[in-house]
């Protein structure tokens, strides 16, 4: 770190420490973050209208893991690679290629997500689906996925079913809620004692009239009917208008059944554009609830932080790194919430005051002490910069060039 940014650091210290904050315990919090990058987010998708291939873009699981390597290698901080199985692993030679794969780049693979929502005879549903045969099909995608997890040493299955209906009367809703029930039942039984079932949910789309596991009610119905390694999997893109997230996290945390999240923001539907770009307080709220839970612990088991994104309009890489750099920045801030003068302000009903303790640490400059973080890791103060500037992006846009194939939405 350069004087000036020496001293800006010092400074917020200060700050910091009037506001009752221990910066030591936030640069060592900072220092153990760990968050989950997804193998399609260096793919292309697009989107229902169409798809642009990048040039560059991954194909292989291969490719995959090598540019998520590069986010962790520049932030220090994203050593887990979402897998999904269609797109990644299509055979067991792409499986057995995996671990050594992962460990000569540096990363490890979190979550195994099954894909129940691509294939011809899902057209109406998977584990919802009044065909016993698709439903067989789908419940042994997932059980396949099941092993991949064992193989790849994954403690996380991550269950999102597109499974819905267009039209009233289309269905009967009860019959599909015992369908998914006796599915996920007979999944969950065949996960090892490590493995934890996230249970993804969506009010919409694609079912244009009711979709199966439509809010987190649902999921947690079905999760707690399951047992203690099912949980809870909150996507920020997947709620209605107007819902409050934080509230719902809050709530989980208090269940002990927050499993973890897809990270992403919206400014109409599921757009799975780069979380806190749209909506940076909502998503500083709900780190707010999570470090309210890590300082003081009532017992929800790891919760695991995904980004579910994707990009169009920006390159994968440096698109990917702002993300992570954006959840590193807001982790950043809730830590630096004052909660004594906040406790003291709720105790007194001093609606003023208790929310400008929270106003305060989200309008904090946290860059300072990120730097001085991403110093004592050994990762380039600016990771962003340092991505741009090293030579990955035009090696692999001179190597890849642009082609088609094993991305999102199986391109
Ligand atoms: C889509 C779905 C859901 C799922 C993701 C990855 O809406 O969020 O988690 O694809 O399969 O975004
Ligand atoms: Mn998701
Ligand atoms: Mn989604």
């Amino acid at each position: 770190m350069d004087d000036r940014a020496t001293q800006a650091y010092h400074l917020l210290e200060e700050t910091l420490h009037a506001r009752n904050v221990d910066v030591a315990a936030v640069r060592t919090a900072l220092k153990q973050q760990e968050i989950e990058t997804p193998s399609w987010g260096y793919a292309d998708s697009g989107t229902r209208f169409g798809v642009f291939p990048q040039s560059g873009a991954a194909v292989t699981i291969a490719e995959k893991l090598a540019d998520a390597a590069q986010v962790h290698k520049f932030t220090g901080i994203a050593p887990l690679v979402a897998t999904h199985v269609l797109w990644d692993l299509p055979d067991d030679a792409a499986v057995e290629s995996v671990p050594a794969l992962a460990a000569s780049l540096g990363v490890r693979i979190g979550s195994i997500n099954p894909n129940v929502f691509q294939d011809r005879e899902y057209w109406m549903g998977s584990f919802g689906n009044r065909n016993p045969a698709a439903r067989r099909k789908a419940v042994d995608h997932c059980l396949r996925s099941v092993e991949i997890g064992k193989q790849l040493k994954s403690g996380v299955l991550t269950l999102w079913f597109a499974d819905g209906t267009d039209y009233p009367g289309q269905s009967d809703f009860r019959e599909r809620k015992r369908w998914f029930q006796d599915c996920l039942h007979e999944v969950y039984a065949a996960m090892p004692d490590g493995m934890t079932m996230l249970v993804e949910y969506k009010p919409f789309e694609p079912g244009l009239y009711h979709t199966d596991i439509a809010d987190w009610g649902m999921s947690y119905v079905f999760c707690r009917n399951l047992g203690d390694r099912a949980r809870v999997l909150v996507d920020l893109g997947h709620h209605l208008p107007g819902t409050n997230i934080e509230h719902i996290v809050a709530f989980l945390l208090d269940e002990q059944l927050l499993g973890g999240f897809h990270f992403n923001n919206r400014k109409y539907a599921d757009d799975d554009v780069m979380v806190g770009s749209i909506n940076p307080y909502e998503f500083f709220l709900i780190y707010n609830e999570l470090v309210k839970e890590e300082l003081n612990p009532r017992g929800n088991p790891k919760v695991e932080y995904m980004v579910d994104q994707g990009f169009n309009t920006k390159k994968k890489i440096p698109g990917m790194i702002q993300t992570v750099l954006m959840i590193q920045r807001t982790y950043a801030k809730a830590l630096c919430v004052d909660r004594v003068r906040l406790a003291e302000a709720m105790g007194n009903h001093d609606v003023v005051a208790a929310e400008q303790c929270l106003l305060d640490a989200f309008n904090v400059d946290v860059e300072p002490l990120l730097r001085r973080v991403r110093a004592e890791m050994d990762v380039p103060e600016d990771p962003l910069a340092a991505f741009l500037s090293s030579c990955y992006q035009t090696g692999i846009e001179r190597d890849r060039g642009i082609r088609t194939g094993a991305g999102g939405l199986g391109q």
